[in-house]
């Protein structure tokens, strides 16, 4: 990243970065996640929650290695270090796909319900567009610069369902992503096409936060027999600090997580 992509990350709370996914890569992602989806049918996104007016999948690390190279993508590191310092872990990755009709609109939120503490950042969040975003199939909606309100959208926002007046959507083309501060307000919108808006969601959080998805207790023994060093590192495998945190019970959940 350069500078000025790191400052922009830093001060908007967000940054659209072009074409990080080739041709090849987004078909394997778009095909792995419609056989699961298939393949899991009723029980998609059990691992996490189930919301009305999406499709989801959760604890998508242990479902193949196309999705094993994008939690550890390296810009992706590098974005996830310009807002939470050297202490993160990933806390899940996810598939949320828009459906069609209003029932794909979020409230405004910050994941995990937070604001920024003592320590500083909490939650960073990266969407991954497996399809173009538009101004009608329901892309992202966030409000620049409200990382550093210091309050949650839910207790100042009459209405959180609303239109915000500072709100941008994040538009793109299928293979960028949205390389976000999670504190930063933000939520999904109504998807006004007729097919789904597809995406990935990796979701880290720092060191001393619970992971929304104990990794280590989700991932099957063969997957976690298989992983080099550095994924070990990104899901806090061998971390003793997150056993404690996190197998106790999985991070706050919904999107309000
Ligand atoms: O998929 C999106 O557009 C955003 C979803 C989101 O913010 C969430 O699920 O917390």
């Amino acid at each position: 990243m350069t500078a000025k992509e790191k400052g922009l990350l830093q001060e908007q709370g967000y940054l659209i970065v072009r074409g990080v996914m080739d041709a090849e890569w987004l078909a394997e992602l778009r095909s792995e996640t419609a056989r699961l989806l298939e393949a899991e049918g009723e029980n998609a996104g059990g691992e996490f929650r189930k919301e009305i007016g999406s499709d989801r999948l959760a604890n998508l690390v242990d479902k193949g290695e196309c999705f094993q190279r994008l939690v550890s993508h390296p810009l992706l590191l590098e974005a996830v270090e310009v807002v939470l310092g050297p202490d993160w872990k990933l806390s899940s990755l996810n598939y949320r796909a828009a459906l069609p009709g209003e029932k794909s609109l979020q409230p405004l939120h910050c994941d995990m319900g937070l604001v920024p503490d003592a320590l500083g950042n909490a939650v960073f969040n990266s969407i991954w567009m497996l399809d173009d975003f538009t101004p009608e199939n329901g892309p992202t909606r966030f409000v620049p610069g409200s990382h550093k309100s210091g309050v949650l959208p839910q207790n100042v926002l009459a209405d959180a369902n609303a239109p915000h007046p500072e709100e941008m959507m994040a538009l793109g083309k299928a293979g960028d992503v949205v390389l976000t501060n999670a504190h930063m307000w933000h939520g999904g919108t109504a998807n006004r096409t007729a097919l789904p808006r597809r995406s990935l969601h990796g979701f880290f959080v720092r060191g001393d936060q619970p992971q929304q998805q104990y990794q280590k207790k989700l991932l099957r023994a063969e997957t976690q027999a298989a992983l080099p060093p550095l994924m070990r590192r990104i899901l806090a495998l061998d971390d003793e600090r997150n056993d404690a945190i996190s197998a106790v019970g999985s991070g706050k959940s919904g999107f309000l997580k």
